[in-house]
This record gives structure tokens, C-alpha cells and sequence, in this order.
């Protein structure tokens, strides 16, 4: 079974994605996900000019080593814009052996663990109370897990919140140039708590909460944070600190017993192994579109089981259905699955062009057992919404710094 043809779409149904067609000699094709969130074209370009012209006529069943041929044998090996396109390349191909198989992806991976896939959901407010009745909406929508942000007094455009109450895929979909926001550690830690004091008095402990610190802090103020945090026992607190100085983890570690969770931005498991090897998180956050596909994710999670962390995969707006769809089979297979991010199922435009067949019920997702991923992409419906540029917002402290978005 040979690669006869490979096909890059871009689109933006509210915000941009980059979507990969395998088309096989047999008439069999595969979908991958190669969207980089404010990067896109780099990663077509990588794509058009530097994978696809090596892939036509290789055995589409190789998976394996066409994933060692472009990581290994592009002698650069990491970085984000190559590991997206690669991803996209592995996730099709995985598509393909499961049609070919006639078995869904998690088959292939082993098998299933568990019944169906956990998800937390994101609950979010310009106030507390905004916060609380977003939760209170949550838990009887089923939901288990719920991750808190809100809107910190006195800063513009905190991370997590609405802000001009636009659904949260719009909000990431049209920004010719990068918006600036503010950001005060010391506004922030003075409130934050607050918000989780309040959660707990209001709904006890049943509910498993989450907070994502988006890399804003330094380790000794994460030790700060956690401590005042422990006693309303969050499921994690995500990104506390950028994750280049793994060193700066064994601080944390070493000070408070809040769960950490990092990963999103993990391009290979070697950006996760001394995290892991040295049991300095609790959850591994890795994409399988931004960690290389669901080759290296597997070995990802299979060494992540052997120090009792488990897998958290990112979930954001900007990962498409293919690759929510991906994660859905490895969560399924993993025996370390913790929980999945979900933020819904998107807009109607979304759906018009990806589809899919997963339910919501009780905070966990079913999906059929379609052979392949079970994910489909229409590209008559793609053209009705050409690529718009669009980045992610910077942010700078009150003296005008920048610091991490
Ligand atoms: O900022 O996916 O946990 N989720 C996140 C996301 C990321 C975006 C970046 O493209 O941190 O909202
Ligand atoms: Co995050």
C-alpha cells in the first residue's frame, strides 16, 4: 500500500487549522492535524516543501520508520514547526492502518482501558461570582472535573477568561497582529485563592478542580501558590513556570504537595523524561499534534507509567477534531490516562467541515468504533473559509516587560 498522494488544507471555521490528507494507491486516505496556533503557514511550508516530496511511493504501513525518517533523518530532529507537520504525517497514517484494519485506533494501540474518556471542563468569569455560577452550571451538566481562571482585578486580558464574552474559538480565530495584555504576579497571587476558598465553601470537595497558571510565575512563587492553595486540594495546577528550566520544578517539588501538570508546549518525550524519571509532575500535558503523533505519544505514556504520571493531553480550541479524535483513542488505551481537556465541540462552522461522532454524557466522551480515527474533512466546506493570519496574544508587566503569554 504506497502513498500516492498528500494534500495540506488550510482553513479558519473562527480560528485556523491545518489539516493533512495521506491519499494511498488502494484509495484509502488518512487525516492528520498539523495546526501550530499563530504559525501555521511555516508548518505548510515545512509540509509542501521539505516531507511530502519524500513520503509519495513509501509503504504507508511503515509507520514506525517513516516517523524516524523525519525526525532523525532531517538531522534537526525538534522544534515546534517540524514536529507539527511530522504529527500530522503519523496521525494519518494511523488513520489509514486502522481502515485498513477495519479497527478503531485504540485497538491498535492495545485495546480499551476504560469505559469512556474523562474530560475537565473550562469554567471561566470576569468575577467570582461569574466563576461560581459557570461551576455550579458545570456540575449539573455531569462534569467531574472543572478547570477554574478568572479575570484578575486590575489586569487587562488575564489568560483563561472571555473578556468581550465572544465564544472562545472566535477569541482565537482573527488577530492580524498580536494583542498585548497586562499581568501583575502580585495582583494575581493576592487573588487567586480567593477564588478556589470560595469554590470549595460553595461545593465541597466532590467536584476535582484544575487552574491553569499559564507559565507566569517563577518556582519560589509557585511554592507560594501552592501552599496557599493545598488546602482547597486542586486536581493540578498547570504551567506554573515555563518548562525550559526543568530545575526550577524540584523547587516546587520539593516545598508544596500541589499536583503539577506541564506539557502542552513538550515537542518530544526527551522535553518530558527528566520531569518524569525524577517524580517532579503528576500529569503530562503533551499534545499529540505538538509531541509528534501518536507514535511517540504511546511511548510517551508507557514511560510516564513506569513513575506514576498520567497522561493529561492538551485540549485547547486550536487542536482540531483530528486531533481531539486522536486523543480520544490513546485516553482510551492509556492505562495512565488521568483526564482529557475539553472546551466543547465548537461552532457549526467547525462541524461543517470536520466530522466526527462523539458524545457528551456525565463529563465523559463515547465514541463509536469506526475503523481509522473516525474523523472525517470536508474540503468543499474548507474552501467556504480561507485562511485568515492570526496570533496569540503577548504580555508585558505593568512596566512594560514582556513576559509569558
Ligand atoms: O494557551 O492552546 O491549557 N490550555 C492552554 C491553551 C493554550 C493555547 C495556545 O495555542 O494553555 O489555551
Ligand atoms: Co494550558
Amino acid at each position: 500500500m504506497k502513498i500516492k498522494d498528500i494534500k495540506v488544507f488550510v482553513c479558519c471555521p473562527g480560528r485556523n487549522f491545518v489539516t493533512v490528507k495521506i491519499i494511498t494507491d488502494d484509495g484509502l486516505y488518512g487525516i492528520g492535524d498539523a495546526t501550530l496556533n499563530g504559525r501555521e503557514l511555516a508548518v505548510v511550508a515545512y509540509l509542501e516543501e521539505h516531507v511530502i516530496p519524500c513520503l509519495i511511493g513509501r509503504d504507508a504501513h511503515q509507520i514506525e520508520d517513516i516517523w524516524q525518517y523525519l525526525y532523525k533523518g532531517a538531522y534537526w530532529q525538534n522544534g515546534a514547526v517540524s514536529i507539527a507537520a511530522i504529527a500530522a504525517i503519523d496521525v494519518a497514517l494511523w488513520d489509514i492502518k486502522g481502515k485498513v484494519a477495519n479497527l478503531p485506533v485504540y485497538q491498535l494501540l492495545g485495546g480499551k482501558s476504560r469505559r469512556a474518556v474523562t474530560v475537565y471542563a473550562h469554567v471561566n468569569g470576569e468575577t467570582i461570582e461569574e466563576v461560581l455560577k459557570g461551576l455550579e452550571v458545570a456540575i449539573k451538566e455531569g462534569y467531574k472535573v472543572v478547570r477554574l481562571q478568572c479575570t484578575i482585578p486590575g489586569t487587562e486580558g488575564t489568560y483563561g477568561t472571555l473578556g468581550d464574552k465572544k465564544n472562545y474559538y472566535e477569541l482565537q480565530g482573527n488577530r492580524p497582529l498580536p494583542p498585548e495584555h497586562g499581568w501583575s504576579t502580585l495582583k494575581y497571587l493576592n487573588f487567586i485563592p480567593e477564588l478556589f476558598k470560595r469554590a470549595r465553601e460553595k461545593f465541597g470537595y466532590d467536584i476535582e478542580l484544575c487552574h491553569d497558571v499559564h507559565s507566569r510565575l517563577t518556582p519560589i512563587e509557585t511554592v507560594q501558590l501552592g501552599k496557599m492553595l493545598e488546602p482547597y486540594r486542586l486536581k493540578f495546577l498547570e504551567d506554573a513556570v515555563t518548562y525550559e528550566n526543568t530545575d526550577g520544578y524540584k523547587v516546587i517539588r520539593n516545598q508544596t504537595s500541589i499536583p503539577l501538570a506541564l506539557g502542552e508546549k513538550f515537542n518530544t518525550i526527551w522535553d518530558a523524561k527528566p520531569l518524569i524519571e525524577n517524580q517532579i509532575i503528576d500529569f503530562v500535558r503533551t499534545a499529540v499534534t505538538h509531541g509528534g503523533g501518536l507514535t511517540p505519544l504511546k511511548k510517551l505514556a508507557d514511560f510516564a507509567l513506569l513513575y506514576h504520571v498520567r497522561m493529561a493531553p492538551h485540549g485547547a480550541p486550536d487542536l482540531s477534531p483530528v486531533c481531539f479524535m486522536a486523543h480520544m483513542h490513546l485516553d482510551l488505551w492509556a492505562p495512565n490516562f488521568g483526564v482529557q481537556e475539553f472546551v466543547g465541540f465548537g461552532t457549526p462552522e467547525l462541524n461543517e467541515i470536520f466530522s466526527y461522532d462523539a458524545k457528551l454524557k456525565d463529563g465523559e466522551i463515547y465514541i463509536e468504533d469506526s475503523p481509522g480515527l473516525g474523523v472525517d474533512f470536508n474540503e468543499e466546506a474548507a474552501k467556504k473559509y480561507p485562511y485568515k493570519r492570526s496570533y496569540l496574544p503577548v504580555t508585558r508587566l505593568e512596566d512594560g516587560t514582556l513576559w509569558s503569554w
